[in-house]
């Protein structure tokens, strides 16, 4: 028999280290041996090399400045004597020189003398059996558990709150607009209603089976999505006995203990997002303690190499995966570049910079790598760090990281000015490479595939119309009116998509193909899934210019729902917009209460309910109060209201 030790060395297998019951006791004692020596073998060159980084490497303390000098501004809790981070680069000269210099020998010997002690510890460990070991580690996981328990029951800090300003009312001088605005609310009670008959605790409503729905990016276990989705637009619309029953819920049966993969994006703009948005309008703690307790779970999916993080991760285990689909084993940039505003926020409110830091790390990332023709593309490896197939798109894949990095601008109150940089980098070369007009003069937003152009533009690509409109002000060279402009010819063009199909409901994918413009040409992409982005430019498009036309196209796209969409169990999506007799999908989907409902009601609404320049919308339409941190209040105060 050829036992392990007896392989050849070019055989290049490693012995597999002989932790059973010994089969033979001389020989294992044999291997015992030199077991330990290949593992002091390699801790002494592990150390070794930890020392020449440390000698070697440049010294970043000298060139050490936080980012954006963000962390300071957005995380009031942590304490500036504590070493505050001043944003610019500082010189050491004179007695500071010789100070610092005694500084950098005594964290020398500090670091020599915690490896000699690790190096003991590990000399220590080798000494002990494998049920000692055991043992050990039991006690530390043990530890960790007991000290996870305390902190769930510990408060969270006080917090200053942002003055909250425009969270009622809204309504519109106008009757005919205020009966429409009515009608829109109407359609929510019914969505809700229904969702609350048929759906409760289930994460959407399949409206024609009358039962609960759900899909893989909530995972198997039952997380009332569209409870946590719709609480926001509850509120606004003033349905305080359904936002108090969906509290309740939340209260008492809302659990993220679970042995569910998530996906980490979905769960973080239509939970956490709504989480907060629920806290933020109604001040109820509740909120927060669960979005905290969420965000907790999400943590793991950044364990990896580049820290770029796992598209899903589980809630129990924290093991992370990526989507088996996505090129290359890689993560999503829509997905990983989709949670700035909520980790931001999360930061802002519990004290705990490690939000902050995983956002910002993923930043300095990007910032890094090289682009092709300026452009980002969707897929990046978590493992290798390298981009995966050069394909870049402003609808799926890719539409909320643009979003998102507007929105870090604005949410900062316009102080992060990297955001904008970014943002401005993106949208220029965007322009230059995917924005084209087709022969009839409609503007579209093709996506780019390795160096060729796609002239395809999905309904999710439509929400770059309000993003454009919502970007115009602040932007490079005072081309403000240039995206306006731009913002509205995407609504035209979106509004095309709509109009020339016969439901009068926008297709999944439309293309500009000779003689074909703005029309969906494979089966597979006529459907339509109550979904927002067409509407959210409407909105957007409304508050910049006050134009009738989009509260108009608004309420034809209302009416079309209302039209195709309701059934009596709730609303759902359709299979085909160009059939003129529909064919539901049955499903009712949670964004269709978080925001299509959300902007449509907004639409019909006066400017003073959730006002821009105070509010930012997370990508599933949850506002999140801008950081004006010279105007805040603490939380032990009343907030404004
Ligand atoms: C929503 O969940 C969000 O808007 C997301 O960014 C992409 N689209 C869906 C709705 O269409």
């Amino acid at each position: 028999m050829t036992t392990p030790a007896l392989l050849p060395l070019s055989g290049r297998r490693i012995p597999p280290l002989n932790l059973g019951p010994p089969s033979f006791p001389h020989h294992r004692a044999t291997l015992r041996l030199s077991e330990k020596f290949i593992l002091l073998l390699i801790l002494s060159a592990f150390i070794t090399l930890c020392f020449g980084a440390f000698f070697f490497l440049p010294d970043s303390s000298k060139h050490k400045r936080f980012d954006l000098g963000l962390e300071d501004v957005l995380i009031p809790h942590v304490d500036a004597s504590k070493g505050a981070k001043n944003p610019g680069v500082f010189l050491i000269h004179g007695p500071d020189e010789h100070r610092h210099r005694e500084e950098e020998e005594r964290l020398r010997n500090k670091i020599r003398a915690d490896h000699e002690k690790a190096l003991e510890e590990a000399k220590e460990k080798l000494k002990k059996s494998r049920e000692e070991i055991r043992a050990e580690i039991q006690t530390e996981k043990n530890k960790v558990v007991q000290e996870m328990k305390t902190k769930e029951k510990k408060p969270l800090p006080p917090v200053p709150i942002p003055n909250l300003i425009g969270i009622n009312g809204g309504d519109p001088e106008d009757n005919d607009i205020r009966k429409k605005r009515e009608k829109i609310k109407e359609m929510m009670k019914h969505a809700w209603d229904n969702y609350r008959i048929y759906g409760w605790g289930h994460n959407e409503l399949r409206p024609i089976a009358r039962k609960g729905h759900s899909t893989n990016i909530f995972g198997s276990s039952q997380m009332g999505a569209t409870i946590v989705d719709a609480l926001d637009t509850l509120y606004i619309m003033g349905l305080h006995d359904e936002f108090r029953d969906g509290q309740k819920w939340i209260e008492d049966t809302l659990d993220f203990s679970v042995n569910s993969e998530v996906s980490v994006f979905e769960v973080n703009i239509r939970f956490i997002g709504g989480l907060l948005a629920a806290y933020y309008l109604s001040g109820e703690e509740i909120f927060k303690i669960k979005a905290v307790q969420l965000a907790e779970k999400l943590l793991p999916a950044f364990n990896t190499p580049t820290g770029i993080p796992w598209a899903m991760v589980n809630l129990k285990s924290g093991v992370g995966r990526n989507w088996g689909w996505a090129s290359a084993g890689s993560s999503i940039l829509a997905e990983f570049g989709t949670l700035h505003m909520e980790f931001v926020h999360l930061s802002y409110l519990t004290g705990d910079p490690v939000y902050y830091k995983k956002v910002m790390h993923i930043r300095k990332l990007l910032q890094k790598m090289d682009r092709p023709n300026g452009l980002y593309p969707n897929y990046l490896n978590p493992r290798t760090g390298r981009w995966g197939q050069y394909h870049t798109s402003v609808g799926g894949l890719g539409d909320s990281f643009y979003e998102y990095l507007l929105k870090a601008w604005l949410m900062s109150d316009k102080t992060d000015h990297e955001a904008r940089k970014m943002y401005d980098d993106a949208i220029e070369a965007i322009e230059k490479h995917l924005i084209k007009k087709s022969r009839g003069g409609l503007t579209f937003i093709g996506e780019w595939k390795n160096g060729h152009l796609e002239k395809k533009m999905g309904h999710l690509a439509c929400f770059a119309g309000g993003m454009f409109a919502l970007g115009a002000d602040g932007s490079r060279m005072d081309k403000a009116g240039h995206y306006l402009e731009l913002g509205a010819e995407i609504a035209r063009t979106c509004h095309e998509s709509y109009d020339r199909t016969a439901l009068k409901l926008g297709p999944e994918s439309f293309k500009f193909d000779g003689a074909v413009e703005a029309v969906a040409v494979r089966q597979a992409e006529k459907y339509y899934i109550l979904r927002p982005e067409v509407i959210e430019t409407y909105w957007y498009l409304w508050r910049f210019t006050h134009d009738p036309r989009y509260r108009q196209w608004g309420w034809e796209a209302a009416l079309a729902i209302e039209k195709y969409c309701r059934v009596s169990g709730g609303f759902s999506g359709v299979k085909d917009v160009y059939s003129s007799t529909p064919t539901h999908d049955d499903v009712q989907q949670s964004f269709f209460l978080a925001e299509t409902l959300k902007y449509l009601y907004l639409l019909f609404s006066s400017d003073d309910l959730l006002p821009l320049d105070h509010w930012v919308f997370n990508t599933e339409a949850h506002p999140l109060p801008v950081l004006h941190l010279a105007n805040t209040t603490l939380s032990g105060n009343p907030a404004v209201r």
